[in-house]
């Protein structure tokens, strides 16, 4: 499990991509990404890559999984109220933790399976253009008190899940540990959450690549809970059997922080 790096202070809130920007070197921009220079590029490879990398089908794990996937949508009912397009706005960045001016650039970019009893898998970001692509408009919460319409651009994160075979058969393995590539911040959720039809990983934003403080090039955006549970540079996911910790609940938040 990932250790947060500790940090007693207050949340870091109210930073700005600009304030952050001119505090990066042109190498960690380069680096940072899907930044400006370049990203769209690499936005468009990953769109127009062709739907037949060899995907295992769906559910291919078999009946058992069928019926976890199945309990899990069909036992979280409740769906996030979706918007106009043309309410979406400009988010404020917020929240850093996990950031590091190391970050690998999006074509390095792998998110780490890891479950016990499997081999650990690196899935490239090339592997989520076989995927069905979502556009959805959801209120973003903070649970600071102030919210957001975004349209965001992505793939349902159970589709990932899913396709790509990465939930374990084990059926204690019920819960998620997520986390940015330095384990600076990192995500509890169980399984239904994250299958959750509205729930998606996301590299766009109002109709452009995510910008590095909005989580370039992946993060989480899941409309039934509030902001902190919506993660950043994702680029590890855990499957355990017990309930885990993450960032925020060891600070005494609300493990669920639903809506
Ligand atoms: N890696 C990482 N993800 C994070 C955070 C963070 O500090 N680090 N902050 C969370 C909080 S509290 C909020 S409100 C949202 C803010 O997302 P935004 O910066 O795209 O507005 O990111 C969430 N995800
Ligand atoms: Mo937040």
């Amino acid at each position: 499990m990932t250790t947060p790096r500790p940090d007693p202070g207050p949340p870091p809130e109210g930073d700005d991509d600009a304030r952050r920007m001119r505090r990066m070197t042109r190498r960690s921009f380069a680096a940072g990404g899907l930044a400006a220079l370049g990203g769209f590029g690499t936005w468009k490879w990953l769109q127009s890559r062709p739907a037949a990398d060899g995907l295992p089908g769906p559910f291919r794990a078999g009946h058992e999984l069928n019926e976890r996937v199945g309990r899990a949508l069909f036992s979280d009912r409740h769906l996030a109220p979706e918007f106009d397009r043309s309410l979406a706005g400009d988010l404020r960045v917020n929240g850093w933790h996990g950031w590091s001016d190391d970050m690998p650039a999006a074509a390095d970019w792998a998110i780490e399976v890891e479950a016990p009893g499997r081999p650990p898998r690196r899935v490239g970001l090339g592997e989520l253009a076989a995927l069905p692509r979502v556009e959805a408009v959801f209120e973003f919460k903070c649970i600071e008190g102030w919210s957001q319409v975004v349209a965001w651009g992505g793939y349902r994160f159970g589709d990932f899940l899913t396709a790509l075979d990465l939930i374990p058969p084990d059926p204690a393995l019920q819960y998620l540990l997520l986390s940015t590539p330095d384990g600076g911040y990192t995500v509890a959720l169980d399984l239904p959450s994250a299958t959750h039809p509205q729930s998606l990983l996301c590299d766009a934003m109002n109709g452009a690549p995510l910008t590095p403080g909005h989580g370039a090039p992946v993060r989480l955006v899941l409309p039934v809970k509030y902001g902190v549970k919506n993660i950043k540079w994702l680029s590890k996911i855990q499957f355990v059997a017990a309930r885990p910790t993450d960032y925020w609940t060891a600070r005494g938040y609300d493990w669920y922080a639903g809506l």
